[in-house]
């Protein structure tokens, strides 16, 4: 587990951002957690749990995998989050948990998980007011491209609306949504501190390739930004 006495510092948190993996048993073909360390082998720098859709797991399986997961995270040494379901995050330990706009209120699981990280997807300027009021650590906005990844999706909104959220607030932000090692730039240049993807890796035919390819081109617009 990453050791966490006081809330994530703003630094830590971005630079965990960079390259963020969402998976679960339904977004992979063969063993998730090998999937896993593939692509953290490739450069992921945080790894969310999101077991969804008509043949998810149920507990014990679901914990039993999310276990295995949580284990290559914590072998290299990187956060490990459970998406909505902080009984599962709790009874982990953890690093932390996301949830979005259907969920659990931010804040009540903000006062469940204590210091432990917390995300939260917003879509709009005061989603993500509100979700900073009551104790996000970072923002997940998308989708930015059209996805097939997520069946309940939102209308793609573009990168425009990561620019409009830099300008009112603070708050690291990771966008997501039809995200491919192409799009990647585009989406840093206009302000996110990193990118989530599912697909772009877990269906891709060498991960640890598609993971380092994605770093790449993550690296090159960062530089680009400060040039
Ligand atoms: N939230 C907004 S879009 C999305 C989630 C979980 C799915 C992203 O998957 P992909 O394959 O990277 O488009
Ligand atoms: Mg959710």
């Amino acid at each position: 587990m990453i050791s966490i006495d006081s809330r994530i510092e703003d630094t830590r948190m971005r630079s965990y951002l960079r390259l963020y993996l969402v998976l679960g048993s339904g977004n992979c073909e063969g063993d998730p957690a090998a999937v896993v360390e593939d692509a953290v082998r490739g450069g992921v720098t945080i790894v969310q749990f999101r077991e969804k859709g008509a043949n998810a797991l149920k507990t014990p399986a679901k914990k039993e995998l999310a276990m295995r997961i949580q284990s290559v995270c914590r072998r290299h040494g990187i956060p490990f989050l459970v998406n909505d379901d902080v009984e599962l995050a709790l009874a982990l330990n953890a690093d932390g948990v996301h949830v979005g706009q259907n969920d659990e209120q931010a804040a009540q699981v903000r006062d469940r998980i204590g210091n432990k990280i917390l995300g939260v997807s917003v879509h709009s300027a005061a989603e993500a007011l509100l979700a900073e009021e009551q104790g996000a650590d970072y923002l997940g906005v998308g989708p930015i491209y059209s996805t097939a990844s997520k069946e309940d999706a939102l209308e793609p909104q573009g990168t425009a609306i990561i620019q409009r959220l830099t300008e009112i607030t603070s708050l690291p932000i990771v966008g997501i949504g039809g995200i491919t090692a192409e799009r990647a730039p585009h989406v840093i240049r206009a302000g996110a501190d990193g990118i989530a993807v599912i697909s772009a890796i877990t269906h891709a035919e060498d991960r640890y390739q598609a993971a380092k390819m994605l770093v790449s081109r993550i690296t090159d617009s960062i530089t680009w930004n400060f040039a």
